[in-house]
């Protein structure tokens, strides 16, 4: 059965005083996200609302070491970290469960910019969970069409209304054959949460799109 809201843990990773926007579904979908994943995690983060909204040291308001990537290289990034990581655990100089190594990315970021790093890492299968927060545009800076935003849209860069449909990205992502691929939407909590929890304990590549409209 899906988790309840009632039955998510109490635990915060996403702590007061950020600088998201009031009601941003992304920022409520990283709070339910930080629930499932625990504090033993690394997050990288490309450029976005997320990384607006996080503030800076000593002030993160993420609370996990997070490390600010370009663009194109969230896949990447992603898999350099967690070949390190295994190696240090080889060697003796990591004791313990590994964290959870997991990139949080924007639809610019994932369908378009960060695409090619992204299905390399996937083709490898590389251990990570890459989490598409996708509010269906370049929203940080100022609504920008991408490959996720959906046709008769109207932004900056298509003001008359996107022709074109949407990319289908978790499809794409299922065709690379990795071993978990979902998606979800921040309107149903508990069943983000499950769906986090399940990629948590798979080796492996795993890619989640999580549905979080916030224009
Ligand atoms: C290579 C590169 N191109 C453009 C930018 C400018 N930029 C910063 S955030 C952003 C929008 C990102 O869109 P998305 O990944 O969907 O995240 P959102 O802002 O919607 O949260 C852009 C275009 C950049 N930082 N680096
Ligand atoms: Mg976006």
């Amino acid at each position: 059965m899906t988790t309840s809201i009632k039955q998510l843990p109490d635990i915060e990773q996403v702590l007061s005083g950020n600088g998201a926007c009031g009601g941003c579904p992304a920022t409520m979908a990283l709070r339910i996200v930080g629930k499932a994943l625990g504090p033993n995690a690394i997050m990288l983060l490309t450029p976005s609302c997320s990384v607006a909204s996080m503030g800076m040291t000593p002030r993160l308001a993420y609370n996990w070491p997070c490390i600010n990537i370009t663009f194109a290289t969230a896949g990447s990034s992603a898999s350099g970290i967690t070949h390190a990581l295994e190696i240090m655990q080889e060697k003796g100089r990591l004791q313990g469960e590994l964290p959870t190594v997991f990139s949080w990315v924007g639809d610019g970021g994932t369908y378009d910019i960060g695409f090619q790093a992204l299905s390399a890492a996937a083709e490898r299968n590389d251990n990570m969970i890459f989490f598409c927060y996708n509010n269906e545009a370049y929203s940080n800076t100022g609504v920008q069409r991408s490959g996720a935003t959906p046709r008769g849209s109207f932004t900056t860069t298509t003001p008359a209304g996107k022709r074109q449909p949407k990319k289908n990205m978790a499809l794409l992502m299922l065709e690379h054959n990795i071993p978990y691929v979902a998606t979800a939407t921040v309107a149903y909590p508990g069943d983000l949460y499950d769906k986090v929890v399940k990629a948590k304990n798979i080796p492996g590549m795993k890619y989640i799109e999580i549905l979080a409209p916030a224009i």
